[in-house]
């Protein structure tokens, strides 16, 4: 049976240039990785396929020299053709199963959850790495409902699947997030939005200690 790739603790840095006040995804993830951010998940609900294709490839290669593990949401395909370190899917795409058929044994496999439901199924489905569990406070950059800390609070206590926190979380409710029992937690619009990213994620890490 294979086991889980482990993914890191900390910030899980993810891409999203239409909060990033004119900066590109690359020059965000350039940010991102200066200030010691070790997964970055490539996210773009915008551009054409082919351009998607091409960003991705560019991130691909900055993270490949530097180290840092790289996720591409949504597209198998795209992350086939980069040999990016994994994929990142939501409930309505292609089931886990059929993407660890496509892309292997040894990448990693993320899948989004928004209920103690979705938690468990994921808890025991073997082709998971991990699982987004969120959004825990309302934001602006997905069209999901929150779910509160609840549901974080069901994760922790019952489920012993890696996890990232996600969804509206900002510095200050960052503590917060990490006193429930989080160790991995993303933060789109306050990362890429910040003047500047480096610093952010310093000050960010700072809280996270
Ligand atoms: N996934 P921000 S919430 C991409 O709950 C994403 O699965 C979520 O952005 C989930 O940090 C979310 O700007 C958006 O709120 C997170």
């Amino acid at each position: 049976m294979r086991n889980r790739i482990s993914i890191p603790e900390g910030i899980y840095g993810i891409t999203g240039d239409n909060f990033s006040n004119g900066k590109s995804n690359l020059e965000c993830v350039r940010e991102m990785i200066k200030g010691g951010i070790k997964i970055i998940q490539y996210r773009d609900k915008n551009k054409s396929i082919n351009e998607k294709l091409k960003e991705a490839s560019e991130i691909k290669k900055l993270c490949k020299e530097n180290n840092v593990l790289f996720i591409v949401n949504d597209h198998i395909d795209i992350a086939i053709l980069v040999d990016a370190d994994g994929v990142h899917v939501g409930q309505d795409d292609l089931a886990p199963k059929h993407v660890r058929q496509l892309i292997g044994d040894d990448k990693i496999i993320g899948l989004s959850t928004h209920s103690p439901e979705q938690g468990m199924k994921a808890n025991s489905n073997p082709y998971i790495d991990y699982i987004g569990v969120g959004p825990i406070y309302p934001t602006t950059t997905k069209d999901t409902a929150p779910v509160g800390l609840k549901y974080l609070d069901f994760v922790v206590k019952n489920l012993d699947i890696p996890f990232t926190a996600i969804g509206g979380i900002k510095s200050k409710n960052l503590k917060t997030i990490t006193e429930h029992g989080a160790k991995r937690v993303c933060l789109v619009s306050e990362i890429v939005g910040a003047n500047n990213i480096s610093n952010k994620i310093k000050e960010l890490y700072k809280i996270l200690k």
